[in-house]
């Protein structure tokens, strides 16, 4: 057999074994969206990895000492007019839309959120450029807004909205579900500020920063991350942002 048989036929093998395993990975949903390209491989251990061994991992919790005395707050994209009259009124008028893939699609308001479940952590939300702080979150575990609009059994992904327009992002049902996840409205005690992405942001802790979407206005349930974010479901993989950010 000659060396370029024999090479092409490993590479064939090679091939062949990759696309066995990624058909496998699918059907177990092992596969991240942003399989394909230069950190495709990569992506993809990190991601089954991950879910093969720690689906219910939980992030790491501190003691209250350890908040950070000075949090820092990334920069924002200057608020729209809207969000402004919703800061006049107090946020009275902010709702949450819930929508996609659910039995009952509704609007909740921050009285409303707060008036279901409520659950704290101490954690750490860790930028990809380097900072971090700990802080006390406070809010309404997503899983418990999905519970009342009633998610159906196709879906697989979470894709959220901040009211500022450029930024969206979506996590898969695992983490979405997961009791950590929390649509965040306090923040070390007080009413979540601003800055840090009041009135209400989704925290996720096992996911860096990028993912913590600040000034949530709306959660669509899907099945598919096609067409959403020019099919990579972010608004940030311009800047090299892998989709699964578990740490
Ligand atoms: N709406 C919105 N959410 C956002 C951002 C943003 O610019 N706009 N920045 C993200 C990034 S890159 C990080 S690291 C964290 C920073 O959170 P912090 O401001 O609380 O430090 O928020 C994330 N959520
Ligand atoms: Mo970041």
């Amino acid at each position: 057999m000659s060396t370029l048989t024999r090479r092409s036929l490993l590479v064939g093998g090679i091939v062949a074994v990759g696309a066995a395993l990624e058909a496998t990975g699918r059907r177990f949903g092992l596969v991240p969206p942003d399989c394909s390209g230069f950190y495709g491989p990569g992506a993809t251990l990190t991601y089954a990895a991950h879910r093969v061994f720690g689906r219910n991992a939980q992030a790491r919790e501190f003691p209250r000492s350890l908040i950070s005395a000075k949090p820092f707050a990334n920069e924002i994209a200057p608020p729209t007019d809207a969000f402004r009259r919703h800061q006049a009124a107090n946020f009275t008028t902010w709702r949450l839309q819930v929508e996609g893939l659910v039995s009952q699609p509704r609007a909740f308001s921050l009285a409303e959120l707060r008036a279901m479940d409520v659950r704290s952590h101490i954690t750490e939300i860790a930028c990809e450029e380097g900072w971090s702080y700990i802080a006390e979150w406070t809010g309404t575990p997503l899983a418990a807004v999905l519970q009342a609009v009633g998610v159906r059994p196709e879906a697989r992904y979470i894709v959220y909205y901040s009211s500022d327009p450029d930024w969206l992002e979506s996590i898969d049902i695992d983490e979405a579900m997961h009791a950590q996840t929390l649509v965040t409205w306090g923040m070390n005690g007080a009413e979540l500020p601003v800055p840090f992405g009041g009135p209400l942001r989704l925290r996720v802790p096992r996911q860096l920063g990028y993912k913590n979407v600040k000034f949530l206005e709306r959660i669509v349930v899907a099945d598919t991350l096609k067409g959403v974010g020019n099919g990579s479901g972010q608004s940030a993989p311009n800047d090299g942002y892998a989709w699964y950010a578990g740490i």
